[in-house]
């Protein structure tokens, strides 16, 4: 068995899908910024019997990236799979009232971040001959909403780019995936809203999706037949049908 790379797997779907592809016997590489995180998750998950290489990576820092692909240690080839996970939102104001450091940090971690880490994976499985790349994208991708702005525009551009680099890599074996869920309750909205109380309410009166609903698809999805791509799949909760119709009455 080879070994599976996730960026930010220090929690939500980062953490969800480390369980899940360790529980099937996968070695993983990990990053993310909270290193004190991913210590706790990766000697949790020794007791599966598999390798774990993590590092303190920030996603949104090209040089850390770098360093980080530098340093996978060669026992931990062939990677199998890259999953882009990282990623965040900053604010919901229109984009007069936005904030560019936050701009700035969604730029670099959902965009450039992915770009990176791609452009470094590539030969390596280009010479392996063989690859899976999963973008996590997000239904916020395919439609926009007020105040989603930026945010919508860095998953617009994953969405576009992974359409590209299946045609950049047709004859490479290396398949090419998006992953784009609607709400999960994860720190998607804490880290959006930096704000606890905020966050809950966006996940209130509803069945939202959970980090384990989304590694369950994206490890479907990496262990189709290498003949077999699944390329997008868009996973909303039950009670959400588009970004901004869902029915939040329900449980009342
Ligand atoms: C998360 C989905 O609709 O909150 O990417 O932007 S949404």
């Amino acid at each position: 068995m080879g070994s599976v790379l996730i960026t930010g797997a220090s929690s939500g779907i980062g953490q969800a899908c480390a369980e899940v592809f360790a529980k099937n016997g996968y070695n993983l590489i990990l990053n993310a910024r909270r290193i004190d995180k991913l210590e706790k998750i990766s000697e949790e998950l020794k007791k599966e019997n598999v390798n774990i290489f993590y590092k303190k990576t920030d996603m949104s820092n090209k040089d850390e990236i770098f360093n980080f692909v530098e340093s996978i240690p060669k026992e931990f080839y062939p990677i199998d799979i890259l999953i882009n996970n990282a990623g965040l939102s900053r604010g919901l104001e229109s984009l007069d009232q936005g904030n560019i450091d936050d701009w700035n940090e969604m730029i670099d971690t959902n965009v450039k971040g992915v770009l990176y880490i791609t452009k470094l994976i590539i030969p390596i499985m280009k010479k392996q001959g063989f690859g899976h790349i999963i973008n996590l994208g997000s239904i916020a991708g395919h439609e926009s909403y007020p105040g989603g702005n930026v945010y919508c525009a860095t998953k617009a551009a994953i969405k576009s780019l992974t359409k590209s680099l299946r045609m950049d890599l047709i004859r490479t074996n290396i398949r090419v995936s998006s992953i784009d869920p609607g709400m999960v309750e994860t720190e998607f909205s804490e880290v959006r809203f930096r704000d606890k109380q905020m966050a809950k309410k966006v996940y209130e009166n509803i069945k939202p999706l959970y980090a384990k609903d989304i590694a369950d698809v994206i490890f479907y999805v990496a262990t189709r037949p290498q003949h077999v791509n699944i390329q997008d799949v868009i996973i909303m909760p039950t009670q959400q049908a588009s970004v901004l119709i869902n029915d939040r009455d329900y449980n009342k």
